[in-house]
């Protein structure tokens, strides 16, 4: 039987975020979320929902820590919530939500498990939104203080920080297309957006530095591979779009100190840009932006495949028959993984790489005697740890591994009805229930290896060695 085994060290965990699994919104002093806001406008939220209570990680992380032990991890990814720790966005620090991050972190250690925060995972105080959000530049400020007060806190203790989650995700989902907070629709602003938010991660990496003696900063970015439906030009020109678009807009500004050039002129051409001056970007802003990071952290889901449509402009392929597909549409792609971590190893040459989310959304039923048969889960991180092992075998400086997510949570605008979790949330009582999945990861983490599959995998779900 095949077994790929990781190297020693490797670091397996967890990932959440504040948002979707803390709840306690509005409790000692939290202030108010753009999400907050956002999730009580009738129909923004597919299910109705909304995240006030959420999983109650908020009063029930104690809990979530046992789970993590009996999973045996060595670290856990989580988000600290802004409008927790300065309800305004700024000025006066919240005591209580400092405390409630300490008590965390030391729960987290005594359990030997390392606290890997992230300080932005879209949770913009309402606050700060009311004044212009990132659109204005003075919220890159109000982060990097934001971050000085919590690495001031925590910083004698954690050692591995994350500055943003997904910066593409915040500018465009949230400002070109509206379906995330706060919900608008301008492209323009996008891009102001993004600068400011890649500023900030900037700016906080020097403050965190400063703040925290042997720091490890880094940022983590979602990342697909964009293939071309056929081997013509118009089809491998729109590919070369949404790679643009959607990977080396952030890539190229962290690690190489610029924007894409073919991407600037391709937002130029679409009226988003005057030109490829770009106001909003000051002297020293790339410096800042591009100052050398110790670790990326990739998110990976799936791929992206690109046609040009009858007027020639570049349009998604719909993903792959249902069979291949999971509750959020995505198309089961393992060898995407390792595609982005050969290219993002060639073409950036990050210190080092963390996998900071991978996983898939299944919703199964309990069944006799409440057990939760994932199968298809499993199947999914077998073939996507498969993956990323190719990639270390070929020289890439994958350091860790971090599933998406412990929890059932609050999928954004999808609301609870995607569930991704290694454990399920009763939405009466919170109680959590373990799924195949969260046994079979415990095996995999305790041997630091994993197995082929017993049984073959789910259609589509083919082999990395396959690509
Ligand atoms: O739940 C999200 C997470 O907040 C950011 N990355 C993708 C996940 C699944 O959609």
């Amino acid at each position: 039987m095949r077994k790929d085994i990781f190297p020693e060290g490797f670091l397996w965990g967890v990932a959440t975020s504040a948002q979707q699994v803390e709840g306690g919104a509005r409790e000692d002093g939290r202030g108010e979320s753009i999400w907050d806001r956002f999730a009580a406008i009738p129909g923004k939220i597919a299910d109705g929902s909304h995240p006030g209570i959420a999983c109650d990680h908020y009063h029930l992380w104690r809990e979530d820590i046992e789970l993590m032990r009996h999973l045996g991890l060595g670290a856990y990814r989580f988000s600290i919530s802004w409008p927790r720790v300065l309800p305004q966005g700024r000025g006066f620090a919240n005591l209580a939500g400092l405390d409630f991050y300490d008590a965390l972190v030391d729960g987290l250690l005594e359990a030997g498990i390392r606290p890997f925060p992230t300080l932005y995972h879209w949770d913009l105080p309402q606050a700060l939104q009311d004044r212009g959000g990132w659109s204005d530049r003075d919220t890159a400020a109000a982060f990097a203080h934001y971050a000085a007060v919590v690495a001031g806190r925590l910083g004698d203790r954690v050692k591995c920080w994350t500055t943003h989650n997904e910066p593409w995700c915040a500018a465009t989902l949230g400002h070109e297309e509206g379906h995330h907070a706060p919900g608008h629709r301008d492209p323009a602003e996008a891009l102001r957006v993004a600068h400011h938010l890649l500023l900030s991660h900037g700016w906080a990496a020097e403050v965190i530095r400063r703040e925290v003696a042997d720091a490890e900063v880094g940022i983590v970015l979602i990342h697909s591979p964009v293939h071309a439906a056929t081997d013509c030009a118009a089809d491998r020109d729109a590919a070369r779009w949404f790679d643009g678009f959607f990977n080396r807009w952030y890539l190229d500004p962290v690690f190489r100190g610029s924007y894409p050039a073919d991407a600037v002129a391709d937002r130029v051409a679409r009226g988003h840009l005057a030109g490829p001056e770009m106001p909003f970007v000051a002297a020293g802003d790339l410096a800042a932006i591009s100052q050398p990071l110790d670790f990326l952290g990739l998110n990976y889901y799936s791929r992206v495949v690109m046609r040009a449509d009858a007027d020639g402009r570049p349009a998604a392929v719909p993903p792959a028959p249902a069979g291949e597909l999971t509750d959020m549409g995505w198309e089961v792609y393992p060898r995407g993984l390792q595609e982005s971590l050969l290219r993002i190893h060639r073409d950036y040459a990050p210190r080092k790489i963390y996998i900071t989310e991978n996983g898939a959304a299944y919703d199964d039923p309990a069944g006799a005697a409440g057990r939760i048969a994932d199968t298809r889960r499993i199947d999914y991180l077998r073939a996507h740890l498969q993956a990323a092992h190719g990639a270390l075998a070929q020289g890439v400086p994958l350091a860790g591994y971090f599933l998406w997510s412990l929890l059932d949570n609050f999928e954004w605008g999808y609301g609870y009805g995607m569930r991704f979790g290694l454990f399920a949330v009763d939405p009466q009582t919170r109680q959590r229930m373990p799924k195949d999945s969260a046994h079979w990861y415990r095996d995999v983490v305790a041997a630091n290896a994993v197995d082929e599959a017993t049984s073959p995998p789910s259609r589509g779900e083919s082999r990395a060695s396959d690509a």
